[in-house]
């Protein structure tokens, strides 16, 4: 018999929601429970085009704001012969960020729509499933202060948050809005629960194109 290939699970969410702490309890349950598991988190600092954004997302250089974009989006597409390999082995990848990242934060700069922000991630392997993390600012706030990376302040998160409102909506994407103001243990429940699930449904369900 054909293994059955693992899920594509995505953890979205704003600053401090808790998306890095949930993804390794996730694996660390996972693994637990004997399941092939493995993390990846974008951006992926450790290739040449992961250090170009590093440095970026660090302000120790600058680039052009679509240029930047395109480098996101290589950076998944850099990745994807691998996911796909790991999925068709039977590996359920916990991914901390996606392209839903990618379109929320540009598209929330001047001058940029979340259409065009879109189009270079058409057609990646599609996720079985986005957990967003809801968290409000008041509450990121008590999570300790914005640390000094591009993008980190109140105003250009809270316009990140509302470009992700709008790709909520799109019901092609299988979306769960998880409440991330519970305690870690709380939190992490939920998000066991939603990925069992979706582990089940994925193995008998072909790998989908996002946003295509
Ligand atoms: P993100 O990756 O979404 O930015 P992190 O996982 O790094 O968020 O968490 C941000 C901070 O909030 C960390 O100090 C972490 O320990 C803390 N934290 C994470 N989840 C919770 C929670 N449910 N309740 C309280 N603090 C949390
Ligand atoms: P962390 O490494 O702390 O998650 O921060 N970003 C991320 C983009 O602008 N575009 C993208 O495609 C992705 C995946 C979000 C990474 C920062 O990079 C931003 C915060
Ligand atoms: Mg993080």
């Amino acid at each position: 018999m054909a293994c059955k290939r693992g899920a594509l699970i995505v953890l979205e969410g704003v600053d401090r929601a808790g998306k890095t702490t949930q993804c390794n309890k996730l694996v660390q349950t996972l693994q637990q429970s004997g399941q092939p598991v493995e993390m990846m988190r974008f951006p992926d600092r450790s290739t040449t085009i992961g250090q170009l954004i590093s440095s970026y997302l660090e302000k120790k250089s600058d680039l052009e704001d679509h240029t930047v974009h395109l480098l996101f989006s290589a950076n998944r597409w850099e990745l994807v012969p691998l996911m796909k390999k790991k999925l068709e082995q039977g590996t359920t990848l916990v991914v901390d960020r996606y392209a839903f990242s990618g379109a929320a934060f540009t598209s929330a700069k001047p001058g940029f729509c979340l259409d065009w922000c879109k189009q270079p991630d058409v057609g990646l392997p599609k996720p079985d499933l986005v957990m967003f993390l809801q968290l409000s600012p008041a509450e990121a706030a008590l999570r300790g202060q914005f640390g000094e990376e591009r993008y980190e302040t109140s105003v250009f998160q809270k316009a990140v948050q509302q470009k992700f409102e709008q790709l909520m909506k799109d019901s092609s994407v299988n979306w769960q809005v998880i409440d991330a103001s519970q305690s870690v243990e709380d939190v992490h429940e939920n998000i066991a629960s939603h990925t069992h699930n979706a582990i089940n449904k994925a193995q008998n369900l072909p790998l989908g194109q996002l946003w295509t």
